[in-house]
């Protein structure tokens, strides 16, 4: 860190589940902070939020709002990204971007520090450094140490995505649709087409004319603009589940080179962000229960794919809301003041 005083920090969608997190992740990584300035819509301008105990007004999102902010974390949709990022970026603010507007951009990096931390050196082009998908940074993760030692031709993934994924009022709508129905009331749904308490829906964002959603669509182009490799084979069934934090996921991978479920293993128990959890004897696995406030990847259930010469099973959890979106967007900012913001 070359500035002791340390850096003037604007969280844009400061009153949202993942603004919040940003909150919680800046004070538990004892981000170092001059001044905190938090960002929302009319509706919450005057709102006092609490940072390392002390309150702080939340002030409107507008183009003015970045005079003198050195890094703005935006997670306030992607339309408002789209409006305000530019003029965070005029302004001389580093943008840290946690929407999908500025994902596939190629003047914008898209960066998972354990992964491809190098790309960030590119953000001095448009001054906005894109967040990828919660779904893709888990399954990254987990996945870099593989793809580094035997290269992977193929991913075929199911995700198994918390309701927190789509915000502060789905987590209310799971909640209020398991009281109806214990009372033996009628289930209302306003956040999803379908009843999501006991169900599953294979529906996360809009349906595409390939007949795929633009969720499962992002794994695919994101992985590859990741892993900088347009030649890896990626397919993505995104699946909404009535559980609150923490995604889960499938993953089924075809290597170059053979390796072995024993060396997966060993490859995970000392990978950047990763806990191996594989004691299948013990019942021990990832679970999305375990995942909540954690900021590691869990990984287990680490097989070989018999049906193939060079396949491997693997199950992976972590907490969407922060590994998936507030503690890799911070983790991003921690790169840019050590190494670039001087
Ligand atoms: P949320 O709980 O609904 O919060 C939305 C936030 O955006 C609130 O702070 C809200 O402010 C603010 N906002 C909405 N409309 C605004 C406007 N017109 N002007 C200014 N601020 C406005 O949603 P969330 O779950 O935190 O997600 C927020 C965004 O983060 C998503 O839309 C998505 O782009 C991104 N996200 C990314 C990932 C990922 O995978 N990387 C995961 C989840 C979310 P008010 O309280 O004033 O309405
Ligand atoms: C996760 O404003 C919007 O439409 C945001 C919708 C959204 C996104 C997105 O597309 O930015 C909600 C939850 C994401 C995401 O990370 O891709």
């Amino acid at each position: 860190m070359s500035r002791p005083e340390g850096y003037n920090v604007a969280v844009a969608g400061a009153t949202g589940a993942v603004g919040g997190a940003m909150l919680d992740v800046l004070e538990r990584r004892n981000f170092p902070i001059k001044e905190l300035r938090l960002l929302a819509s009319e509706r919450s301008v005057g709102k006092k939020l609490v940072f390392k105990g002390k309150e702080i007004a939340v002030q409107l999102l507008d183009k003015d709002a970045f005079k003198g902010i050195d890094v703005a974390l935006f997670s306030a949709g992607a339309s408002r990204s789209l409006e305000f990022g530019p003029a965070a970026a005029a302004a001389g603010a580093v943008v840290v971007d946690n929407s999908s507007a500025y994902r596939m951009d190629p003047e914008i990096p898209l960066v998972i520090p354990e992964v491809n931390p190098g790309a960030i050196a590119q953000y001095t082009k448009r001054g906005i450094i894109a967040n990828p998908n919660c779904s893709t940074i888990q399954m990254l993760v987990a996945l870099k140490p593989v793809y580094d030692k035997v290269g992977i031709k193929r991913i075929v993934v199911s995700t198994y995505q918390a309701v927190s994924g789509s915000g502060a009022k789905a987590i209310e709508e799971l909640k209020n649709q398991v009281k109806a129905y214990a009372a033996g009331k009628t289930l209302e749904n306003n956040v999803y087409p379908h009843q999501i308490a006991f169900n599953c829906l294979p529906h996360i964002d809009s349906f595409l004319e390939n007949g795929y959603t633009k969720e499962e669509m992002k794994m695919v182009n994101e992985t590859r603009k990741i892993f900088e490799d347009d030649s890896i084979g990626v397919t993505a069934t995104t699946v909404r589940v009535p559980v609150t934090f923490g995604h889960s996921e499938s993953v089924n991978i075809e290597t170059n080179k053979k390796i072995t479920a024993a060396e997966v293993k060993e490859l995970m128990a000392t990978a950047d962000g990763v806990r191996l959890v594989d004691n299948p004897e013990k019942n021990e696995y990832p679970l999305a229960i375990d995942c909540e406030g954690k900021f590691e990847t869990l990984v287990g259930r680490i097989r070989e794919d018999e049906s193939i010469e060079n396949g491997i099973n693997m199950w992976v959890v972590a907490d969407n809301i922060l590994k998936g979106a507030a503690l890799n967007a911070v983790q991003i900012a921690e790169v840019l003041i050590k190494d670039y913001i001087k």
